[in-house]
């Protein structure tokens, strides 16, 4: 057979392959084989060369020619196959399913209570800072009034990088970073991780706390009585009494643990005869330990002797288990769902 009648031949052929094609994927297959770089047209067309040269055009112009009437033709029939496609696919819809609800998701209660006393002490004119959680051993516990062979610098409590680096057992570096960078008068609250060795039912290797630091002339334990007491009444209610108990840390003195009357009997110690669950019957909660800042703290930034301040620590998750009445610290970091969607 000759060129020109082999061309000439390809599209009834074509014509009887479109008529056969039951679906996009054999489509496809017969566009390929027709059209395709390898294909039957491209083959006739690399025989042009062949050709006497006064056939040349002729044949040239016929083969674009067929090329695209061939296409329009594959076009149309894909076309109609996508549109019987898209109409089974909507006979198959059932528009009275009911619909899948999305998934919402929720902060955890340690964010939730750090972004609440946060948004506090913001209220009460303290600034948030935040620092690193591997600290160097002088802003973690030297700075701190713990010297080298101070108790709480033992290795129970600590997680040791090196000799000299660890992770921070406490927020209070990021306030001895904040009294270096700045000057007084400051006041802050710093919230986030830290990180202690011991491990059981009530201790995690990694809590949370909120530590804030107020420094001024003149600043006494009165002040920092006026701003606790601000500070319960908006977490627990407007009616919550607090109570401070002489007690001892190392960077605070005088240091003392404040308890706040029982939000959950009121502060008598029981409810319908039964002592309270809460307080255990005894009328108070601790929440939190504090103090004024001990002067060998202000000598390790050298402040000047002049300045005052009180200091404060509470326990992130010890307050979300009292306000959400949570019973197991364990809960906050083992991931369940049927825990984190109450939140
Ligand atoms: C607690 C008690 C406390 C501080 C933290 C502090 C920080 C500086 C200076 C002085 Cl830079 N004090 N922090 C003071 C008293 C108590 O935490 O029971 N935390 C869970």
């Amino acid at each position: 057979m000759d060129l020109i009648s082999a061309l000439e031949s390809l599209e009834p052929e074509l014509e009887a392959g479109l008529a056969q094609a039951s679906s996009l994927e054999k489509l496809e297959e017969l566009r390929i084989e027709f059209l395709g770089r390898k294909g039957r047209l491209a083959k006739l067309m690399s025989q042009l060369p062949s050709l006497d040269p006064a056939e040349r055009p002729k044949f040239g112009q016929r083969a674009n020619e067929l090329k695209e009437s061939c296409n329009a033709r594959f076009d149309k029939v894909k076309d109609s196959l996508l549109a019987a496609r898209e109409r089974a696919s909507l006979a198959r819809f059932d528009s009275s399913t009911p619909g899948r609800k999305y998934w919402q998701g929720s902060l955890h209660p340690d964010t939730l209570i750090m972004e609440e006393i946060c948004a506090i002490f913001e209220k009460l004119g303290f600034d948030i800072a935040q620092g690193p959680e591997v600290e160097i051993d002088h802003y973690n516990f030297e700075a701190l009034n713990m010297p080298p062979e101070h108790p709480a610098r033992d290795m129970q409590d600590t997680l040791y990088i090196t000799d000299n680096i660890l992770l921070r057992t406490h927020t209070s570096p990021v306030q001895v970073r904040t009294m270096l960078a700045r000057k007084p008068p400051l006041a802050v609250v710093v919230p986030g991780k830290v990180y202690r060795r011991d491990s059981d039912l009530t201790h995690t290797h990694m809590f949370h706390q909120v530590e804030g630091l107020l420094v001024d002339k003149n600043i006494s334990m009165a002040h920092l009585r006026g701003i606790l007491t601000v500070f319960v009444r908006d977490v627990f209610g407007p009616s919550t009494e607090v109570r401070f108990r002489q007690s001892f840390f190392p960077f605070t003195e005088p240091s003392a643990e404040v308890d706040i009357s029982c939000f959950l009997c009121g502060g008598v110690g029981h409810i319908d005869n039964e002592p309270c669950r809460v307080c255990k019957g005894t009328g108070w909660v601790e929440v939190l330990g504090c103090g004024m800042v001990d002067p060998a703290v202000f000598e390790a930034v050298n402040y000047p002797k002049d300045v005052s301040g009180f200091a404060f620590g509470l326990g992130v998750e010890r307050i979300a288990m009292l306000k959400y009445g949570i019973g197991d610290l364990r809960m906050f970091f083992e991931n369940d769902l049927r825990f984190l969607q109450q939140f």
